[in-house]
């Protein structure tokens, strides 16, 4: 079995997507064959998707807040925890998936690039995004209390990038920082994704060109496996003790 090739000066790059949660028992947005729950993905997790039909939209994150229940962290989540507590801060990890699992097993040195499925902001003021687990009946679309006691009506919505939404520059600016400052001591590990959304498909490129190496692990190869120096098919629950341990 391989491990990764870790030194005294290795910095570590890591970015999961949905595969890294399929353990844990979360279904990736590929193997519903880009329809969530029935739906398409452009109808539930855009901008578009939302003013057109907010009911919609927030039935199918209710239904993903409520599938939530009992999922807990697998041990692919576990072992890039032992691997951030054992690099400090030659470690960051960046991950595409909104379900909660990296920090609920323990990860600090975490981007939730897409957002937070437990968290939920207004449309309209500019209260800060804030801790809301429930998952609202068919039919009820979630009002602003702040808005309200303002004598406003104000959606709430998810607090999640939808497509066509821009990343907070402030995330993507401490990854650049991240890349350049490792440079050729540079190991990126991109764990469960199909790597067809952008910008997080364009980490790998950004790890190669500032001289890293670059390694995956998935259960198949994606679109972008060429893109890769080594790769370990495998699911990555039981792959990553393995190959992550010291
Ligand atoms: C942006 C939140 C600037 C939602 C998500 C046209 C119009 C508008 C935009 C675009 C456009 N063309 C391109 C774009 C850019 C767009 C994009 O990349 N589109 C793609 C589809 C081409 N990106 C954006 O819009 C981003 N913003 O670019 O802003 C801009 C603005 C306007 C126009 C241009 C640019 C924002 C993207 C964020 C979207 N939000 N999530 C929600 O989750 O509810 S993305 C969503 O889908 C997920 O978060 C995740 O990122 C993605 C799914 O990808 P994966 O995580 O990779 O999951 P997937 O199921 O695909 O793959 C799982 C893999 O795991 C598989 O390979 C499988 O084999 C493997 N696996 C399974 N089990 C296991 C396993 N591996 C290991 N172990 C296992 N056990």
């Amino acid at each position: 079995m391989k491990t990764l090739p870790i030194t005294d000066d290795t910095h570590v790059l890591v970015l999961t997507g949905a595969g890294v949660s399929a353990e844990s028992g979360v279904p990736t947005f590929r193997d519903a064959g880009g329809l969530w729950e029935g739906h398409d993905v452009h109808e539930v997790a855009s901008p578009d998707g939302f003013a057109r039909d907010p009911l919609l939209v927030w039935r199918f994150y209710s239904q993903r807040r409520a599938g939530m229940e009992g999922i807990t962290p697998n041990g692919g989540h576990h072992a890039l925890v032992a691997l951030e507590r054992r690099l400090g801060d030659r470690f960051l990890l960046v991950t595409q998936n909104v379900d909660g699992l990296h920090r609920a097993a323990g990860s600090e040195r975490l981007i939730e690039l897409h957002g937070e499925l437990m968290r939920s902001r207004c449309t309209v003021c500019d209260r800060p995004p804030f801790e809301d687990r429930q998952a609202y009946k068919p039919g009820v679309a979630p009002m602003c209390g702040r808005c309200k006691a303002a004598g406003k009506d104000a959606l709430l919505r998810p607090h999640i990038v939808w497509f066509g939404e821009i990343i907070d520059r402030a995330y993507l600016a401490r990854i650049e920082r991240f890349v350049d400052t490792a440079g050729r001591r540079l190991v990126f590990l991109a764990v469960g994704t199909s790597g067809l959304v952008y910008p997080a498909a364009g980490l790998v490129d950004a790890a190669r060109h500032a001289g890293g190496t670059s390694w995956l692990v998935n259960a198949e190869a994606p679109a972008n496996v060429e893109r890769f120096d080594h790769v370990v098919l495998g699911p990555s629950g039981t792959v990553l003790p393995g190959l992550l341990a010291n």
